[in-house]
């Protein structure tokens, strides 16, 4: 599986690592991986981060200089290499001194696929990304195919490619738009593009530029590579055609030219001219049409990568979710809670409120992305009774929404929970998906529903066993 162009270019630039003057740009999850695998191959490396962030010096190789507490422009200005952490805007001037002084500016990301030669299944998408990247990885592994995922699921690439090394058969990677920012030479052997609708419009200018930056994914890839789309969505099928790689999309509704799809209740696949039955949509262990979507592009990529339809059955029926995904955290009195805290975006949240049954109490806000929120106003009116605010987006969302639902502002995610608890009937729901990011508040979203499912449970007395 191993693609010959990828593996050579990568060993080139890789012998050259200890003549590097490199800085790595942040000193969180990502920059500690990308410091640690360039220190440890020779490359004279300034670990730098805005912050003094804890418990650093003991994480890197000896030999790493670091600067926290800000960053000097004469260490950017005097490097050859910049490794900017995903966090970071292309906008940084330190970014614009680095290059201004000649350096080579990537992410992490494209680091790590230039320390190895193992193939990696990329997926992009602004929902259904994590749990696809999940899904794949499953699917593989039910095929004895070692496939341990990495990226924008939480554990850094770098790290992934440093310690599964050469044990991996394919690397499975989730990538953001942010990982895409300073990544020329990215190769998947296959990518995923799940969905495209507007998100992180505090960072990118336009719709039309984030998406440009997920379709970065493609543009990179040969004759042996595949990218797998969304036949469904507009935003994302117009990537189908173009480029020199083969072409799979999936869809829920039709059968595509080849790929995956769901017909009748079964899920098919088509791929080289033979329709394979894979299960029935009821076989699927997660609940709703983002599921469905989730798993047809797992099976199209796993298709490409030589896996058979029984693996993917197995998978379909063992796949559990994943935290903070449409997670049900309780089920007490009639009533369930889900935390759906991942929902970071309107998309994200319109499919969450559309896959559940019965009356809704949503609790959403948090940090404002600046998003359009009409594609929210048909599910809120169909499925929610009341809106919980919270955050810093309340004010914004209250304005949007209180023409069509009852809204409150409950300022906190307790008071929400609470007030929430006291409202809610038998048969209803009380969902936690923000359609914002978590930082005005939390950590970031695991912290937010994490805080959400221990709350949900003290006030309801129930346990999702
Ligand atoms: N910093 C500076 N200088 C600056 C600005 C920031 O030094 O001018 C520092 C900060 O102090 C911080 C670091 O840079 O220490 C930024 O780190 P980071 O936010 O990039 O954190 P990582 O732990 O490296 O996490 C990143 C991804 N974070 C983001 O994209 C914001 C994680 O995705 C990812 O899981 C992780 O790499 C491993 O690959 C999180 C995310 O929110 C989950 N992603 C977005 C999403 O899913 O919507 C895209």
């Amino acid at each position: 599986m191993t693609s010959a162009v990828l593996s050579q270019g990568s060993r080139v630039w890789a012998e050259d690592i200890p003549s590097r003057r490199a800085v790595v740009m942040g000193m969180a999850r990502t920059g500690r991986a990308a410091a640690a695998a360039l220190a440890r191959r020779g490359a004279k490396v300034v670990a730098t981060d805005m912050n003094e962030p804890a418990g650093l010096a003991g994480e890197l190789p000896p030999g790493v200089a670091l600067e926290l507490g800000g960053h000097s422009e004469e260490t950017f200005r005097g490097c050859d290499l910049l490794v900017v952490s995903p966090g970071i805007p292309a906008t940084n001037p330190f970014i614009a001194a680095a290059l201004d002084g000649g350096a080579e500016v990537i992410t992490e990301i494209e680091l790590a696929s230039r320390l190895t030669s193992t193939p990696i299944a990329a997926v992009t998408g602004t929902n259904g990304k994590t749990t696809t990247t999940a899904m794949l990885s499953g699917i593989l592994n039910e095929a004895g195919i070692k496939a341990p995922v990495g990226g924008n699921i939480g554990r850094p690439m770098t790290e992934m490619v440093e310690e599964e090394g050469d044990q991996a058969d394919v690397f499975v990677c989730e990538v953001s738009s942010f990982q895409l920012e300073w990544s020329p030479t990215l190769r998947p052997r296959v990518a995923v593009m799940t969905n495209i609708t507007p998100d992180h419009l505090d960072r990118h200018p336009d719709l039309g530029e984030y998406a440009a930056l997920k379709a970065r994914l493609f543009s990179n890839q040969g004759p042996e590579d595949a990218k797998v789309v969304n036949g469904d969505d507009p935003l994302t099928a117009r990537y189908l055609g173009g480029g020199a790689q083969q072409a799979f999309s999936f869809s829920r509704k039709a059968a595509p030219r080849q790929g995956a799809w769901a017909e009748k209740g079964e899920i098919y696949i088509l791929m080289g001219g033979e329709r394979e039955r894979v299960c029935a949509v009821d076989d699927l262990s997660v609940p709703g049409v983002h599921n469905l979507e989730n798993f047809l592009a797992a099976c199209a990529a796993a298709r490409f990568l030589g896996v058979g339809v029984a693996e993917m059955a197995r998978l379909a029926r063992k796949f559990e979710g994943l935290p903070h995904r449409m997670e049900v955290v309780s089920r007490s009195g009639g009533v369930t809670w889900i935390n759906d805290s991942k929902g970071t975006n309107a998309g994200a949240t319109a499919m969450s409120l559309m896959s559940v049954e019965g009356g809704v109490l949503l609790i959403a806000g948090g940090t404002d992305k600046g998003g359009d929120l009409s594609p929210l106003l048909g599910p809120m009116r169909e499925r929610v009774r009341k809106l919980f605010l919270i955050g810093e987006a309340a004010d914004r969302f209250a304005a949007f929404f209180e023409s069509a639902i009852p809204v409150e502002r409950s300022g906190t995610l307790g008071e929400a929970v609470r007030r929430a608890a006291a409202e809610v009937r038998r048969g209803e729901t009380v969902l936690l998906s923000p359609a914002c990011s978590s930082f005005d508040q939390f950590r970031d979203f695991e912290h937010r529903g994490d805080v959400f499912r221990e709350l949900a449970r003290a006030v309801s007395g129930g346990v999702e066993s």
